[in-house]
């Protein structure tokens, strides 16, 4: 890529706070990585390195620096900028980001194949301080430093995760931020070691190993040289000379380097700086006050529902604890936290821990409230399988953001909960479409239930309309959890009766004896979904199923969203009445 003038981090930061303001976005992280961004393109070349960034939420600086600047307006909308990274919009992009802690995973296979390949292109991560925590990240240090993996790795470190990075790893990141001399003692061999010239490159090896020695005698002990990185920094995130000079010195290293660079989140816009965790992820806001917008529906969200009856259903039984993998203000837990902190606990971007460890919990006795997002939850598939369900434990699973989450597209839609949940034996499945349904699911699931319990339910408001089982006709809508208003509709529109089925597994709504058809809608895809289940419950009754297409659905508000794939009361009564002739 030709480089034309970069434009200076001070207005890179102005475009990115102006068009956060009217989008929304990834503000805070985002601000943060500005000058780590201009640093990497004064030393690398973007059109041909490879420069990663783990969840992507931080690189709004890389796409306005990357050929997306005339279109950065249009960033999270319904058909324009993605809201994390992607190849299918800019070939500067390596994979689709948007999970934390895959991307060392994906520089080490891409740095293997670059080197079976015999080519020469540059690998860099950027990586924050809570996503190195998450356990991929660890596997992937492990191959790296034993392979000795050509690449850099740009710990991106402000001390905060969304709100404050948990756990030991972040404790110890800021021990050595506070013990710059280490860099010093080895700055001169890290140059040479990257020379062209063979003999001062031999030379910098002897002084390497001398060094290490000494290090072990004088140096404290650094977690990333012992995994076999040479460690460098900490470096001031903010300083853009600093950040190039030191670029410079260690991007021909011939094996894997981690700098260390101190950044701070909301870095250059005063509200941010103050508030990182409001400003992470934000919806529209005005610039000058910093004042958010508000929210125009009055209805509660699902979240804060559950946030509600989690905190009442804590006050009474004493067994209940709560656990989340690093988004405890998402999910709702920050009341909890505050009335009962020994019983909640933030584990870090640890999907797959968070699982194991609330069966640990169950096994002690206790009932586990697993607060994490429908999309998250992936991660710990198999330890919802063998380490809960197959022993039957007594633990609630809480998928907040099932069904489509609108902005954040297709990496964070809750598309698939249900598919991956409805084969595994003993777990009992709840979508509550309403404020009382979910009231009732969680005090069900946490004071009567004995076994596993997954209770999903969606982004946003919760549903308002009611059963309606007056209507005459042989038409039964069963909408899903969030889609029950939308059902609502098309129930009208047929002329047919609503019914809300609450429960998943084990399927408990019965249509009527006169019942011909069953229309189902649902925020999940058909496969292995809500309708299918309907369908394969009631072989001898005619089951319309309408859901989530068989293809990854983009971003854009949720209206915009289920119009694109045909989930919206004008398609579906279509659809229907063409099919059932009426
Ligand atoms: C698997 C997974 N879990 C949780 C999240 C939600 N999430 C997005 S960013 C983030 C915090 C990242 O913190 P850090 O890596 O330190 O970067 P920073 O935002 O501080 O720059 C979290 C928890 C996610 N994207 N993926």
């Amino acid at each position: 890529m030709s480089k034309v003038k970069r434009p200076s981090p001070h207005s890179l930061r102005k475009t990115i706070i102006e068009t956060v303001s009217r989008s929304g976005g990834h503000l805070a992280s985002s601000l943060g990585a500005v000058d780590i961004i201009c640093a990497l393109d004064e030393v690398f070349d973007f059109s041909h390195d490879r420069i990663l960034f783990d969840v992507g939420h931080q690189a709004y600086a890389y796409k306005l620096l990357t050929g997306r600047a005339a279109r950065f307006s249009s960033l999270r909308q319904f058909g324009g900028l993605a809201p994390f990274l992607d190849p299918d919009e800019s070939p500067a992009d390596v994979y689709h980001s948007g999970h934390a802690s895959d991307s060392l995973s994906i520089a080490s296979g891409l740095a293997s194949a670059r080197d079976l390949a015999g080519q020469d292109f540059k690998i860099v991560t950027v990586i924050g301080d809570a996503a190195i925590t998450g356990g991929m990240a660890f596997e992937a240090l492990n191959q790296i430093g034993q392979r000795a993996q050509r690449m850099l790795i740009i710990l991106n470190d402000n001390g905060m995760s969304i709100s404050e990075t948990a756990g030991a790893v972040a404790q110890y990141l800021s021990r050595i931020r506070l013990s710059p001399s280490y860099t010093k003692a080895k700055q001169g061999w890290t140059e040479r070691l990257s020379s062209d010239n063979p003999v001062e490159r031999s030379m910098a090896k002897a002084g390497m190993r001398a060094k290490n020695k000494l290090k072990e005698l004088a140096l404290p002990e650094n977690l990333f040289e012992d995994l076999g990185l040479t460690y460098y920094g900490p470096v001031d995130g903010h300083n853009l000379k600093a950040l190039i000079n030191t670029f410079n010195r260690i991007k021909d290293y011939p094996g894997p380097v981690l700098c260390h660079v101190r950044t701070r989140k909301g870095k250059g816009y005063p509200p941010a700086e103050a508030n990182p965790s409001l400003f992470h992820g934000v919806g529209s806001f005005d610039v000058e006050s910093g004042q958010i917008t508000p929210d125009s529906d009055s209805r509660p969200t699902y979240t804060q529902v559950f946030s509600g009856e989690a905190l009442k259903l804590a006050a009474t039984n004493p067994d209940l604890v709560a656990l989340t993998a690093a988004m405890q203000d998402g999910t709702g837990l920050d009341p909890l936290q505050k009335s009962f902190p020994e019983r909640c606990f933030d584990l870090g971007i640890a999907e797959e821990h968070s699982v194991a460890f609330a069966a640990g919990l169950a096994i002690g006795g206790k009932i586990p409230l697993v607060c994490i997002y429908s999309a998250f939850l992936q991660r710990a598939l198999d330890q919802i399988i063998t380490d809960v369900c197959l022993p039957k434990l007594h633990v609630v699973f809480c998928i907040d953001r099932a069904g489509l989450v609108g902005h954040d597209g297709p990496t964070h839609h809750g598309a698939f909960d249900l598919a991956y949940l409805q084969g595994i034996p003993n777990l009992q499945i709840i979508a509550p479409a309403t404020q009382i349904d979910l009231e009732e699911a969680l005090a069900y699931a946490v004071d009567r239930a004995e076994g596993p319990v997954a209770i999903r339910y969606a982004r946003g408001a919760v549903c308002q309309a009611f059963e309606d089982l007056t209507r005459q006709g042989d038409i039964e809508v069963w909408p899903l959890g969030a889609c029950f208003d939308l059902g609502a509709e098309v129930a009208q529109g047929l002329g047919a009766r609503l019914r809300d089925p609450l429960w998943v597994k084990p399927l408990e709504a019965r249509p009527d004896a006169s019942t011909k058809t069953i229309v189902t809608i649902e925020d999940g895809v058909l496969q292995n979904g809500f309708g299918e289940a309907v369908a394969l419950a009631y072989p001898d009754i005619r089951v319309l199923r309408f859901g989530l297409p068989d293809r990854f659905v983009s971003f854009g508000s949720i209206t915009e969203l289920r119009e694109q794939i045909g989930l919206s009361s004008i398609h579906i009564l279509q659809q229907v009445k063409a099919i059932l002739q009426v």
